[in-house]
C-alpha cells in the first residue's frame, strides 16, 4: 500500500493516517512529525525550518525533498507506507515521482494493480479553523492559520489535478466524524491491492 495523505492544514491527514497505518501495519511518515522532531531536537534541519513552521509557511522544498528521500531509503519502507503532508508543491511532486522509480522496492510497480495512490481530505474553511484553534499546537493561532490555508490554496492545491489527472486521486469528503471518514478511506482502498 502506497499512499499520499493531502488536503488543508486540519482536514484531519495525521488522524487518519495514523490510524490506518497502524491498522495495515505499515510505516506512517509526517512530514509534520519529523520536522517538529527535528525543531525540538535542534538538529540542523530543525533551525532551518523553524521560522518557517512558526509563521505558516512551507519550509523549503529541497530540504522536504532530501528528508524525504533519506525517509524512503531506510528498510521498513520498502513494504508500503503512508505518507502524510508530502508533497505540498509541484516540484515536491516532480521529485517525489523520479524517487519511486530510482529507489529500490520504494516506487510502485508498472500496472494498475499495484498502484500509488493520493487521497485528498476536503473540509470547508470554517471547520478547518475551528478544529485547529481548539487544538492548539504553537502554529495553530488564527492569523498563522488563515495563512497557512492561503498557502495551501496556492501552492497544494494543485496537486489535485496533478493525481487527478494520473488518475491516482482519492477524494474523501472529511467534513464528518472522524470514525465516518475511516471507514469510508478503508472502503475506496480496499480494493487496491500491497505493494512489495
Ligand atoms: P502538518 O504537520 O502536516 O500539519 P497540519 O496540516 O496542520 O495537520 P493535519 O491535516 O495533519 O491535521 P490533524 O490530523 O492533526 O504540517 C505542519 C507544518 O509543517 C506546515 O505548516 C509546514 O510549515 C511544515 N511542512 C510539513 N510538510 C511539509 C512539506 N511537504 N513541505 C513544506 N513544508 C512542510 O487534525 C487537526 C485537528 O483536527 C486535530 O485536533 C484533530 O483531532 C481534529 N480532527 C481531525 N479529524 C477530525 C474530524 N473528522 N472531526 C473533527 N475533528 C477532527
Amino acid at each position: 500500500m502506497q499512499l499520499i495523505f493531502m488536503g488543508p492544514p486540519g482536514a484531519g491527514k495525521g488522524t487518519q493516517a495514523q490510524l490506518l497505518a497502524s491498522l495495515w501495519n505499515i510505516p506512517h511518515i509526517s512530514t509534520g512529525d519529523i520536522l517538529r522532531a527535528s525543531v525540538v531536537a535542534k538538529t540542523a534541519l530543525g533551525q532551518k525550518a523553524q521560522s518557517y513552521m512558526d509563521a505558516g509557511d512551507l519550509v523549503p522544498d529541497q530540504l522536504l525533498m532530501d528528508l524525504v528521500q533519506e525517509r524512503m531509503n531506510q528498510p521498513d519502507a520498502s513494504a508500503g507506507w503512508i505518507l502524510d503532508g508530502f508533497p505540498r508543491t509541484v516540484p515536491q511532486a516532480a521529485f517525489f515521482d523520479q524517487l519511486l522509480c530510482d529507489v529500490p522496492g520504494a516506487g510502485p510497480k508498472s500496472g494498475k494493480d499495484c498502484a500509488l495512490r493520493a487521497v485528498n481530505l476536503d473540509v470547508p474553511d470554517n471547520v478547518l479553523v475551528t478544529r485547529l484553534l481548539s487544538r492548539g499546537r504553537q502554529d495553530d493561532n488564527e492569523q498563522t492559520i488563515r495563512h497557512r490555508l492561503q498557502v495551501y490554496r496556492e501552492q497544494t492545491e494543485p496537486l489535485i489535478e496533478f493525481y487527478r489527472d494520473r488518475q491516482q486521486l482519492v477524494a474523501v469528503d472529511g467534513d464528518r466524524s472522524m470514525a465516518e471518514v475511516t471507514a469510508e478511506l478503508q472502503q475506496a482502498l480496499s480494493g487496491d491491492q500491497i505493494c512489495h
